[in-house]
């Protein structure tokens, strides 16, 4: 069984990233460039139809691109993460990622958790936050998101993009009419 999320994909922002995190001191483990995301929605694993079922969800939802400034440097103690994120960020990320995990919920699938913190995980095993550093000053600029998969392989782990869709705003037509998907 798959083991899925939903994130954004950083593209040429991925080794921007890497090179700023090598330049200075950082702890734990470094993710690799080709594994950065913004993670929208932790899933965990699901079967051929709920997969299914997921995608036609995701190919419903509507968000506009997005622009989201990653300006800031954090420590998640119980998951040993270390990363980068926005100090602020558009409503429309929150909207998006609670879509987005109700969809998962309603399939049984995601971790119960309620909260969102975006962010971009640099390093695992950190045993302690980032030192007091300016924090870098980069706009990942969102133009899609996408349903990753987890894949364990002899060298770590891979995360594989199974599907992609556009970040576009409602047509003022699709706005008029009743909507499928209240979120
Ligand atoms: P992270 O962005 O904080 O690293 C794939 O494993 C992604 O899903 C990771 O990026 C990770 O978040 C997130 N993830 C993994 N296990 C999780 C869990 N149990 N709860 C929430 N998110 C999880």
């Amino acid at each position: 069984m798959p083991r899925l999320f939903f994130a954004l994909p950083l593209h040429e922002l991925a080794p921007t990233l890497t090179e700023w995190r090598e330049q200075r001191p950082w702890p734990g483990l470094p993710v690799p460039a080709a594994n950065l995301h913004l993670t929208l929605a932790f899933l965990g694993d699901a079967d051929e139809v709920t997969l299914a079922r997921l995608m036609a969800a995701a190919e419903r939802q509507h968000c506009p691109p997005l622009s989201i400034r990653l300006d800031q440097t954090g420590w998640f103690n119980r998951a040993k993460a270390a990363w980068v994120g926005p100090r602020e960020w558009p409503n429309e990320l929150n909207v998006l990622a609670k879509a987005l995990r109700r969809h998962g919920e309603k399939l049984g699938l995601g971790n119960g958790e309620q909260g969102y913190r975006p962010h971009v995980t640099l390093s695992r095993k950190a045993s302690e936050a980032p030192a007091e550093l300016p924090a870098p000053d980069l706009v990942l600029q969102a133009d899609s998101f996408c349903l990753y998969q987890s894949v364990s392989t002899p060298v770590g782990v891979q995360y594989e993009p199974l599907a992609c869709w556009p970040l576009r705003a409602r047509s003022k037509a699709a706005e008029a009419a009743p909507s499928e998907q209240p979120v």
